[in-house]
C-alpha cells in the first residue's frame, strides 16, 4: 500500500472515535513532544467536537511551551482511539494504558521499531516523526486544518530530529514538509531560540566538557557526568544529556558518548555517530535507538568499558575498511 493510501486509511479510523489519546515514548525528546503536541492541534482545529488527549511523563522544561499532558482516567479509554508516536518499542511507550483503547495506531520512524498496535505505519527512511505528521496532513489536507500552534509544534520536531535539517536523512521531502509549516506564519526565530538558548551554567559546564572529554585508541570521544559534577555546576540531568553534541564536530571521532549518572543508580548512555552505525551495540545494553544516534542504559563501570571497548573495535574496522571518512 502506499503511503497516501496509509495516511487515508489512519484518517477514516481518527474519524470514527469520539475520543483520541495520544501517547508517546519515555525521556520525550523534541520529536516525541512536538509531533505529539503537534497531533493534537491538528486533530482538535480539525474536529472540535472531539476530546482529543494527551499523555506522558514529564515534559522537559524547554519544550512545555508546546503543550501539557492531560489528566486521564481509565475510563476515558472505553470507546477510545490511542495513537502512539515515535515509540520503537511497547517496553518505551508512556503509559501503557494505551492497551485500554477499542483500537490502536503506531506512527514511528525508528529503524528499530516494532509492531505493537492495531494499525502499524513504519517509515524509517524519514527522519523525524514531526516530518510523518505533515505528510499525514498533506495526504489529507482538504479534511485537516493546519493551524499555527501545531505547525510550531511539528517544525520543533522536525528540526530536533534533523539536528537543524542537518543529518543525512535530510531529503527533498523534509524540507517542503518544513516549507509547508513555514508558510503558516510560524516565527522560526521564536522557536529556535526556545530550543536552543541555555544557562549561563550549562556552558560553564561545556567548558568542563573539554577539558575532561576523553578518547579510546581508535577514536571514541566521550564524557561522564556524574551526581557529583551535575550538582557542583548546577544543571540537570537534562542540561547533561544535552551535552553530548557538544562532542559531535572533533575530526577522526566518528563514535563520540555521554554517560549520565541517574539518581537510581543507573547509568543512562547517549551514543552519537556520523557514517558508522551504532544502534545494533546499543541494544546490547538494554537501549537502541536510530542507526547512528542511540541510547542505552548500563549498571556498572565494568559494563562501561566493555562498551567503549566494543565501540572502539567497531571505529577501528569503520576507518580500515573507509579512511577516507573523517
Ligand atoms: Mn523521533
Amino acid at each position: 500500500m502506499n503511503k497516501i493510501a496509509i495516511y487515508n486509511k489512519i484518517l477514516v479510523k481518527i474519524k470514527q472515535y469520539d475520543t483520541i489519546i495520544i501517547h508517546r515514548h519515555i525521556r520525550p525528546d523534541g520529536d516525541c513532544i512536538g509531533s505529539q503536541m503537534g497531533l493534537k492541534e491538528l486533530l482538535k482545529a480539525s474536529f472540535p467536537q472531539k476530546r482529543i488527549l494527551t499523555v506522558g511523563d514529564d515534559i522537559p522544561n524547554y519544550l512545555s511551551h508546546l503543550g501539557q499532558n492531560d489528566e486521564i482516567k481509565d475510563e476515558d479509554y472505553q470507546n477510545a482511539l490511542a495513537m502512539v508516536i515515535d515509540t520503537a518499542t511497547e517496553d518505551r511507550i508512556c503509559d501503557h494504558r494505551y492497551k485500554l483503547a477499542s483500537y490502536s495506531i503506531k506512527i514511528d520512524h525508528h529503524d528499530d521499531s516494532f509492531d505493537f498496535a492495531d494499525m502499524n505505519f513504519i517509515d524509517p527512511t524519514v527522519p523525524a516523526t514531526g516530518a510523518l505528521m505533515v505528510e499525514f496532513y498533506l495526504a489529507n489536507k482538504d479534511q485537516l486544518v493546519l493551524n499555527k500552534a501545531a505547525a510550531e509544534a511539528f517544525y520543533t520536531a522536525i528540526v530536533s530530529d534533523t539536528g537543524r535539517f542537518q543529518y543525512r536523512g535530510v531529503n527533498g521531502d523534509v524540507l517542503r514538509a518544513a516549507a509547508v509549516l513555514v508558510d503558516t506564519g510560524i516565527d522560526i526565530e521564536e522557536i529556535y531560540s526556545k530550543l536552543y538558548l541555555k544557562e549561563f551554567a550549562v556552558f560553564v559546564l561545556q567548558s568542563f566538557v573539554y577539558k575532561k572529554m576523553k578518547q579510546t585508541p581508535n577514536g571514541v570521544v566521550y564524557i561522564h557526568f556524574t551526581q557529583k559534577i551535575m550538582e557542583k555546576f548546577g544543571v540537570s540531568i537534562e542540561d547533561a544529556s544535552g551535552l553530548v553534541n557538544v562532542l559531535s564536530q572533533i575530526k577522526g571521532a566518528l563514535i563520540w558518548v555521554a554517560f549520565i549518572d541517574y539518581p537510581d543508580g543507573s547509568t543512562r548512555v547517549r551514543l552519537r555517530s556520523r557514517f558508522v552505525a551504532i544502534n545494533d551495540i546499543a541494544t546490547g545494553y538494554r537501549g537502541g535507538g536510530h542507526l547512528m544516534a542511540a541510547g542505552a542504559t548500563i549498571y556498572s563501570l565494568k559494563e562501561k568499558k566493555k562498551l567503549l571497548e566494543e565501540l572502539d573495535l567497531r571505529l577501528k574496522e569503520y576507518k580500515l575498511a573507509n579512511p577516507e571518512k573523517q
